[in-house]
C-alpha cells in the first residue's frame, strides 16, 4: 500500500517535468551562395541515351558537373569536342568535378554507343 503510493507520487513528479519549455529564439537563417558543384549526372547503363540520368542535363553556366557511376561497369566519359575527359570511374565512384560549358555533348571512351548531353 505505502509503496503504490510512493510510487504513484513519483509518477506525478514525473510527469510534471515535461512541462513545455520556454520557446528558444532560433537564429536568422542564412542561406550559403549557390553551390559550385551542385550538378551530377549519374552514369545508370553502358548503352544509348538511357545511360546517362538526367539527359539531357541542365547545366547553368558556371556549373561543375560530376559523374556518379552508378551502373555496374566502369565508364570514361568525353566531351565530343574534346573539352574534358573524366578518365575511368569505377563503379560506385564519381568523377572530379568538370567544369562543364553547355550545350555540349559527350560519350563514354569504353562504350561507344553511350550518348549523354548537356544545356544550359
Ligand atoms: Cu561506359
Amino acid at each position: 500500500m505505502l509503496l503504490g503510493l510512493v510510487a504513484t507520487a513519483f509518477a506525478s513528479a514525473c510527469g510534471s517535468r515535461t512541462a513545455p519549455s520556454p520557446p528558444v529564439a532560433t537564429p536568422p537563417i542564412t542561406l550559403p551562395p549557390p553551390s559550385q558543384s551542385g550538378i551530377s549526372i549519374s552514369i545508370v547503363g553502358n548503352s544509348g541515351t538511357q545511360a546517362f540520368s538526367p539527359n539531357p542535363a541542365t547545366v547553368p553556366a558556371g556549373q561543375l558537373v560530376i559523374f556518379r557511376n552508378a551502373s555496374s561497369s566502369n565508364h570514361r566519359i568525353v566531351a565530343d569536342n574534346g573539352a574534358w575527359d573524366t578518365g575511368a570511374i569505377a563503379v560506385g565512384a564519381s568523377s572530379a568535378a568538370i567544369s562543364m560549358t553547355a550545350p555540349v555533348s559527350f560519350h563514354c571512351a569504353i562504350h561507344g554507343s553511350m550518348m549523354g548531353s548537356a544545356v544550359q
